[in-house]
């Protein structure tokens, strides 16, 4: 069955400084995601705190805003057959130790914090990530 779906990726600003965007972004097309808008930008606290809003009161919280606001991020869409899950498969899991071997947060990730990418997790987070980066 096919179902063509969008959903919001973010290569955050440890990823960006290591120079492995191109590396990441090889990972999405040669698993059939295609990117259809791009942009690189620099996060405010203000945004942190809209776009990671369900963890405002989380332990993390403040690691987590400290790192989203270090540097530059590249946002993307992705588009393709099942993109929600299937980015969240390629992604691995938030923490890069719990990872499986070939995800991208195992083979570049170094903490729960700097864990080198972001991906919706749902139809309707997917959504609204989109809406709150593109005019698309
Ligand atoms: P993301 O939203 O960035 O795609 O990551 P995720 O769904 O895998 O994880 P989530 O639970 O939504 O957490 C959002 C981000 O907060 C940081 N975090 N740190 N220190 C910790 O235990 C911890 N837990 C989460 C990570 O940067 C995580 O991606
Ligand atoms: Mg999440």
């Amino acid at each position: 069955m096919i179902q063509k779906e969008r959903t919001l990726s973010i290569i955050k600003p440890d990823a960006v400084s290591k120079g492995i965007i191109g590396a990441i972004i090889s990972r999405f097309e040669s698993s059939g995601l295609l990117i259809v808008s791009a942009k690189m930008l620099q996060l405010t606290t203000d945004q942190v705190l809209e776009f990671y809003n369900e963890h405002k009161n989380k332990f993390f919280f403040k690691d987590l805003m400290e790192f989203m606001i270090s540097g530059p991020i590249f946002v993307q869409i992705l588009e393709g057959n099942y993109a929600i899950r299937r980015n969240r498969e390629i992604m691995g899991n938030t923490d890069p130790m719990k990872a499986l071997a070939g995800t991208i947060r195992f083979d570049y990730g170094e903490s729960c914090t700097k864990n080198v990418i972001h991906g919706s997790d749902s139809e309707s987070s997917a959504k609204y990530e989109i809406a709150y980066f593109f005019d698309i």
